[in-house]
């Protein structure tokens, strides 16, 4: 039984909508390369890292890139161009019910565990005002594997002395699901998306959802 459990958070997709970002940076970057790919392709780059995203789009390409330096480079340049969206962003972009949900949290003295695979998330956490919020931060500057490997949830989880179990991941890509089902822990699927589907319940967003009720449903067993 799942009584206050500590909650786990995934940034883009789940807090924020990064990936607008991530894609017009990354299509940017194409573009140059003499190539397009669509915002359909780009659902396969949420919760993949920046390097890995990269060795996608340039098979989407059909480029042979493997000089380590010249992947760097690339990589390099298309995080300057998203640091230039991301260092613009503000409050306002939380996503709705996201800031009332923590605040239930806060009141119920769960603890709060940010797991995201961007290297960037302190950035983006204190652009939009919540770093305050989180009890343990762990980022892609943290990590030494990406999602699906659990590493990001479970360094999350030691952070706070938590187990697994006693612990909720609410993440919005497959690969996050498919990471913290592997770790151990309880999964929220976050969003629309058909990809979802493996997490134990899945809510369009934070909006006139409230801690208790996705306690109860994981309780029960619900989807
Ligand atoms: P960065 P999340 C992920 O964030 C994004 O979904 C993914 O598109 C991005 O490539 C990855 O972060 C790395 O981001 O280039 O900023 O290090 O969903 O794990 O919060
Ligand atoms: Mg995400």
């Amino acid at each position: 039984m799942l009584k206050n459990s500590t909650c786990i958070f995934d940034l883009d997709g789940v807090i924020c909508d990064t990936a607008k970002y991530h894609f017009k940076a990354w299509r940017r970057l194409a573009n140059e390369l003499g190539f397009d790919f669509t915002e359909e392709d780009n659902e396969k780059l949420k919760g993949v890292s920046r390097t890995e995203s990269l060795k996608l789009i340039l098979q989407w390409g059909k480029k042979e890139i493997t000089d380590e330096a010249e992947l760097e480079r690339l990589a390099d340049m298309k995080n300057e161009w998203y640091l230039d969206y991301i260092t613009r962003m503000t409050p306002e972009e939380i996503l709705p019910g996201v800031k009332n949900f923590l605040d239930e949290l806060k009141k119920k003295k769960i603890k709060i565990v940010l797991g995201s695979a961007s290297k960037n998330a302190q950035i983006i956490l204190d652009k939009i005002g919540i770093t305050d919020y989180f009890d343990a931060i762990i980022d892609g500057t943290k990590t030494t594997k990406s999602k699906p490997d659990p590493e990001v949830f479970l360094l999350g989880a030691e952070a706070v002395k938590a187990k697994p179990k006693e612990c909720i991941v609410f993440e919005d890509a497959q690969k996050g699901i498919e990471a913290a089902l592997k770790g151990g822990f309880y999964t929220v699927g976050v969003g629309n998306s058909d990809a979802l589907e493996e997490a134990q319940i899945i809510i369009p967003g934070f909006e006139y959802i409230e801690y208790k009720e996705i306690l109860e449903a994981l309780n029960a067993g619900t989807k």
